[in-house]
């Protein structure tokens, strides 16, 4: 990251409480990134919602306040025995993409889609590292870039 001095820009972590020790989780995962990155907390708010698939929506608000330099969003859909799992996952996903591109705010993905509780686990503080830690460099990443590019 260059161009910007450390610890600018606001930032707001939208988190689903489905599967909610796992997105605890990673919801630390990103504040400690923001944290070692000298982002202040008063320029970090926190939202969460009830699951995966109302993400991109309050993305989606968020996003269009002008507020934020980023969105994180943070979530974890883990697949069970119905195809539950992939229209949860898919239209979270593309929801959040849709957002990213529809506003121009970067909204990053920390929404885990895992096979099992376990390799949920793994990704969220685990032996894979934390992606609520990897949503939320990313989102700093994107805020700089944008900044550069006079966006
Ligand atoms: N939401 C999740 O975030 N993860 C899941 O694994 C999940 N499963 O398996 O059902 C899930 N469902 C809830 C969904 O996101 C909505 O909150 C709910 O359907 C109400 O709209």
């Amino acid at each position: 990251m260059q161009g910007r001095p450390k610890g600018k820009g606001r930032f707001v972590i939208v988190r689903s409480r489905f599967n909610d020790t796992i997105t605890e989780r990673l919801l630390a995962g990103a504040r400690a990134c923001l944290r070692e990155h000298h982002v202040a907390r008063g320029r970090v708010d926190i939202v969460s919602v009830p699951g995966a698939w109302e993400l991109p929506l309050a993305a989606q608000w968020a996003a269009v306040t002008g507020r934020y330099d980023a969105v994180i969003a943070l979530g974890c859909v883990i697949r069970g025995d119905t195809p539950h799992f992939d229209f949860v996952a898919g239209e979270a996903a593309r929801g959040l993409a849709r957002v990213m591109l529809d506003t121009g705010v970067p909204v990053t993905f920390g929404l885990l889609t895992t096979e099992t509780p376990e390799q949920a686990l793994e990704r969220a503080g685990g032996r894979s590292g934390n992606k609520g830690w990897d949503a939320a460099a990313a989102a700093l990443e994107l805020a700089d870039l944008r900044h550069r590019l006079g966006e």
